[in-house]
């Protein structure tokens, strides 16, 4: 029995009407609505009669459906999932969430950062990572993007980057991306920006998911343990899949290919139950180690290399649950540096320190009420009351009197409220007595953050040789979107010749200008010793977990080839998804039809990690029609991706230009080896890289 009945209107147009247990239509206070297709009017053909309020409340709703984006970071995808501590690490921190063994509710918003809510998912971006800890001592937010470094050095310069970066004020382009005058302009301007742009220009701002990607805190945190003695920290999520990146071709056809490319993995892979997990590291230190550094552990575009300071595993988080709400949970979720819990304090790092203002601030703005911690995403799920009262949007009840203190209602009977609590209360760290220092009130920086170029040296020469060309042949592309501003590329390629002369001349050259005179560095930057934790590449696992497999095929496949390729593929925890000219699928060789997941036109293989091509010979002789088909192999190949081809797909191949090489492969368990990894020694054969 259905629980509605449709019945058709005067006008035509459909009613569905609640019966049995279905539940009633209402307005926003409960009326019963007895129509939900016409307005009220003056006679059928009168106008509208301003008495309806039904509709005046719907609408009335409706148009003010939108709240504020975000200022940054405006795009983003939530999950929920659950954070496991699993190593003691009492002595350093008393935080409950660390108690080995606690199991502690995350919500996790993952995002880019300059582009609007509804702009694309891979442009070149740093993508943040927030986390929120709702701990039973209170919500902890470790608020990180997946660099671990940062453009500048102190929060009164952050209103300019992000100006610079987003969209230019009088002409509203370009959306998300920073391959434009004004950032450019800025950026090299400001040296302190060297080390991160870096990072910005190689594929760490490409990443092929936010499975796959790592996360940092940024700045120097501290620890504190029942004694209340304080430690240095760094916080670190490490993928349990590796990382992987796309590369800028393939990162700009997916802008084509799936504007939600990102989000759409993250929902899938959670949706199916490949729930995605990362470890949280600490790189825990003192005051002798951060004093014997030739860089400051305060300055936030500095990093710890982890060869000296090795990353300690102590916990676990696995999202596990799609939100049931975007806009009640991933729009309204807000996340705040000043969210901390007993167990773990701020740094002096002055860019902190300005944010500690900052996000409590524009969530009044965002969310329009001070009373914002009461929705529930942002609700603590631990007890929480205090005396502050009403407010836009109140939504608890507090009964009785006790809306000051100290009082003695008490000892009336009366409920007096909630009181502080040395033993159970967060207590900033004594900085006299702790790891860091301050002195004298001054608009000043500290000496060593004069060093802009040592550590975007180590970033740089920690690279392989792929990605060393990546990051030079972003430079110039980037740098060759600046428009009118001649004054800008040789200023920014005479910052990068303190980094490497080497790339400082790639950089020139493919800009095609005369190498500019090396800017003068406030500070000499030193040689640091190269660290394969910074490379990408060296921090890759060859899994096809995570990974997908696009086979695509026709009229006349073998359906036992396919059949034997997908469960190979699913044997090895990838997952198979095939492809053919029509979504309705394909008539196999022995007279089967097989349904497609995807139509070829709008599949393109990009959105894969590798692809196969299954068909007959009379198939391929359709698909050499096809520009789809060629070019879905031809991308393939060009993004450095594993082939695996019948030998009947030969023709379409030659017509791609792939060439032999160990990536390319018949359609077998050597492809599916090959299909969980990338081929970058093709790469000098398919494109000119700076
Ligand atoms: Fe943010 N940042 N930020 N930021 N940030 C915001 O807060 C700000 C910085 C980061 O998914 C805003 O609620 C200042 C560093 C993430 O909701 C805003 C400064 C890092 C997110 C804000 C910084 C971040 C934000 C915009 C320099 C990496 C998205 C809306 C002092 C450690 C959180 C909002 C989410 C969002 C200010 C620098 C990460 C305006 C002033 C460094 C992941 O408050």
């Amino acid at each position: 029995m259905s629980d509605t009945n449709t019945v058709t209107g005067n006008g035509g147009e459909t009613h569905q009407r609640a019966t049995g247990d279905a539940p009633v239509l209402t307005t926003n206070h409960g009326m019963p609505i007895s129509d939900n297709q016409n307005s009220l009017k003056s006679g059928a053909r009168g106008p509208t009669l301003l008495e309806d309020f039904v509709l005046r409340e719907k609408i009335f709703h409706f148009d003010h459906e939108r709240i504020p984006e975000r200022i940054v970071h405006a795009r983003g995808s939530g999950a929920h999932g659950v954070f496991e501590a699993t190593d003691d690490i009492s002595d350093l921190s008393k935080a409950a969430v660390f108690t080995k063994g606690e199991q502690t509710e995350v919500f996790v918003r993952f995002s880019t950062v300059a582009g609007g809510a509804g702009s694309v998912d891979t442009p070149r971006d740093v993508r943040g990572f927030a986390v929120k800890f709702y701990t039973r001592e209170g919500n902890w937010d470790l608020v990180g993007n997946n660099i671990p470094v940062f453009f500048i050095q102190d929060a009164i310069k952050f209103p300019d980057l992000v100006h610079s970066v987003k969209m230019e004020a009088d002409r509203a382009y370009p959306q998300a991306g920073s391959a434009h005058d004004t950032f450019w302009d800025w950026a090299s301007l400001m040296p302190e920006t060297t080390h991160m742009l870096m990072w910005a220009m190689s594929d760490r701002t490409l990443p092929r998911s936010f499975r796959t990607m790592e996360g940092f805190g940024v700045h120097t945190f501290k620890l504190v343990n029942a004694e209340g003695k304080a430690s240095f920290v760094k916080f670190h999520w490490k993928p349990r899949l590796g990382l992987q990146s796309t590369i800028w071709d393939e990162a700009l056809k997916l802008q084509a290919a799936d504007n939600d490319y990102q989000r759409r993995d993250l929902w899938e892979a959670i949706d199916t139950g490949a729930f995605p997990q990362w470890d949280l590291g600490i790189q825990v230190f003192d005051q002798d180690f951060a004093e014997a550094q030739p860089y400051d552990v305060l300055d936030a575009t500095k990093l710890i290399p982890e060869d000296d300071v090795p990353v300690r595993i102590i916990g676990t988080l696995t999202l596990n649950r799609n939100p049931d709400n975007f806009f009640a949970e991933t729009e309204q979720v807000a996340f705040l540096p000043t969210n901390i819990v007993p167990g773990i304090d701020f740094s002096n790092d002055p860019l902190l320190q300005g944010r500690l203002f900052s996000y409590l601030d524009t969530q009044n703005s965002r969310l329009g009420t001070t009373n914002f911690h009461q929705i529930p995403i942002n609700a603590p799920r631990c007890p929480f009351g205090n005396f502050q009262r009403d407010g836009k949007m109140q939504t608890h009840v507090p009964k009785g009197r006790a809306n000051y203190e100290p009082n003695s209602l008490a000892a009336h009977g009366e409920d007096g409220g909630p009181r502080e609590s040395v033993e159970r209360g967060f207590a900033t760290v004594n900085a006299a007595t702790g790891p860091d220092e301050h002195g004298d009130k001054l608009r000043v920086r500290a000496e060593l953050f004069a060093d802009h170029y040592s550590q975007a040296r180590l970033f740089y020469r920690s690279q392989t040789e792929n990605e060393q060309a990546h990051i030079a042949s972003s430079f110039v592309f980037e740098l060759s979107k600046v428009g009118v501003l001649d004054q800008v590329p040789p200023r920014m390629v005479a910052n990068l010749r303190n980094v490497d002369e080497d790339l400082a001349k790639r950089v020139a050259d493919g800009l095609g200008i005369d190498l500019p005179e090396k800017a003068a560095a406030a500070r000499e930057p030193v040689d640091m010793a190269p660290s394969d934790a910074l490379s990408i590449h060296k921090n890759m696992k060859d899994t096809l977990e995570g990974r997908s497999v696009g086979i695509l095929f026709t009229d006349g496949s073998d359906g036992t080839a396919i059949d034997t390729l997908v469960s190979a593929v699913e044997a090895a925890e990838g997952k198979a998804v095939l492809v053919a000219p029509k979504v309705g699928g394909a008539t196999l060789a022995d007279g089967s039809k097989r349904k497609a997941d995807g139509q070829l036109a709008g599949t393109p293989s990009q959105i894969f990690d590798a692809v196969a091509v299954v068909v007959s010979s009379d198939g391929c002789k359709a698909l050499l029609k096809e520009a789809a088909a060629v070019q879905f192999v031809m991308d393939a190949f060009g993004h450095l991706k594993a082939i695996g081809a019948s030998a009947d797909a030969k023709p379409l191949l030659d017509k791609a230009g792939v060439e032999a090489d160990e990536g390319v492969t018949a359609p077998d368990d050597a492809f599916v080896a090959a299909a969980a990894r990338r081929f970058y020694a093709r790469e000098p054969g398919v494109r000119t890289l700076a």
